[in-house]
């Protein structure tokens, strides 16, 4: 980055001390990652010089020639992929794309649900400050409170007392799989589109890691960013019967040009998703959220749902008597950082909550495994019990520094 070091020394120093940062760090947010080289090249490359309006042969600008076989090529990748009739690439990201399906599929005012954002959920699937809840009516499943897992027969009641037009799965801080099939037997049941919102769990998919979701659903949106490794965008894979109004929402309807320079890296990605190294990828996430799991139930944190099937774990830390926020900021001081989150029926509020959330994708990028994912869980115990103890804090975050050494970061030293 010479250019960049010559003629902007701060932003230059900013991006240096980040990487560091990534180097050093134990990242355990479970929607962050490490991309590959090759993808952080296609998305530093020339491509972002273009403007490029409309679809692959469709465009609105001259000067196409190779945006067109990229663009295509890509949306080729997606569809063999995941095994869907139709991809869009565009999407900026997943709020967008998530917005583009309401804007193809309802007119202002219709019924949406999804799941409550405290439940695990996500603002775009209708939560009442996003703009999907201002301009859709939303309304909201939640998790049982016993089981802290979704309720389907809960679900199918909501559905057909609220005839919702489209029913929105998908989650960002749910533990569990979800069962895309019995939505999809509810949305037809109700007569309304299902949406699968995969970001979360796109790479677990792709890995054989996670049922899939698109053989159910009319739908599915999902970031490129998380599990799936890529750089920040989205994708939307749909039937070929709603292909038209999604592509025409996306574009003219919501954006402008496409990100090439972000569809290319799409695309690299998605090269790389198809390999067996990426299966068992996927798989070890999941291995590595389990082992996590079980360590910290045997040091007494109680964990949403009692576990993990997925990339992530959610710790309600009332019993520890810490909250959400000081936890997560004492963990970051210890080297380890997660974020603060709600946990089902929180008394605290969203800025404040009970639990942490974590994730195995970016440390399982780096190659560590089980043992490390227990000593992680000791770490995280230890800097919780001492949240006050810079001393305490310090000494792990040396220890953490330590073995991140030893696991080479993808696309920074590796
Ligand atoms: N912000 C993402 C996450 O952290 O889960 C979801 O959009």
């Amino acid at each position: 980055m010479d250019a960049l070091k010559q003629t902007d020394p701060e932003i230059y120093d900013l991006i240096r001390a980040e990487e560091r940062y990534e180097i050093e760090s134990v990242r355990l947010i479970p929607s962050e990652n490490y991309v590959s080289r090759a993808v952080l090249e296609a998305t530093g490359s020339i491509l972002t010089n273009k403007y490029s309006e409309g679809y692959s042969g469709r465009r609105y600008y001259e000067g196409q020639r190779y945006i067109d076989q990229i663009e295509t090529i890509v949306a080729a990748r997606a569809r063999a992929l995941f095994g869907a009739a139709h991809a869009n690439v565009q999407p900026y990201s997943g709020s967008p794309a998530n917005l583009a399906v309401y804007l193809a599929l309802l007119k202002p005012g219709d019924t949406l649900m999804g799941l409550a954002l405290p439940h695990g959920g996500h603002l775009t699937h209708g939560w009442a400050v996003s703009a999907t809840g201002i301009f859709w009516r939303a309304v909201h499943y939640q998790v049982d409170r016993e089981s802290q897992r979704i309720d389907y027969d809960a679900v199918r009641d909501l559905a057909k007392k609220e005839r919702p037009k489209i029913i929105v799965t998908g989650a960002t801080a749910y533990p569990r799989q979800f069962d895309f099939k019995i939505f999809g037997e509810i949305a037809r049941e109700v007569g309304a589109f299902m949406l699968a919102d995969i970001s979360h769990i796109a790479g677990l998919i792709v890995a054989g890691a996670h049922p899939d979701a698109v053989p159910y659903s009319d739908v599915v949106t999902t970031t490129t960013h998380k599990t799936l490794r890529g750089p920040r965008g989205a994708m939307i894979l749909c039937r070929n019967e709603v292909a038209e109004k999604i592509d025409k929402a996306v574009f003219p309807g919501l954006q402008g040009g496409p990100h090439n320079h972000t569809t290319a890296a799409i695309g690299v990605a998605l090269k790389e998703a198809a390999t067996p190294a990426f299966k068992e990828y996927g798989h070890q996430i999941v291995r590595n959220a389990k082992a996590m799991a079980e360590e910290l139930l045997a040091h007494g944190f109680n964990l949403v749902s009692g576990g993990t099937d997925n990339h992530l774990i959610l710790i309600d830390l009332t019993n520890k008597k810490v909250i959400g926020k000081k936890a997560a900021q004492a963990l970051d001081r210890a080297g380890i950082v997660c974020n603060y989150n709600t946990v089902p029926y929180d008394p605290r509020k969203p800025f404040s909550p009970s639990g942490v959330r974590l994730g195995t994708p970016a440390v399982t990028s780096r190659g560590m495994g089980v043992g490390e994912m227990r000593q992680i869980a000791r770490w995280i115990d230890e800097a919780v019990a001492h949240a006050d103890d810079e001393a305490a804090l310090a000494r792990i975050k040396g220890e953490v520094g330590e073995m991140c050494r030893r696991f080479p970061a993808p696309g920074i030293t590796a």
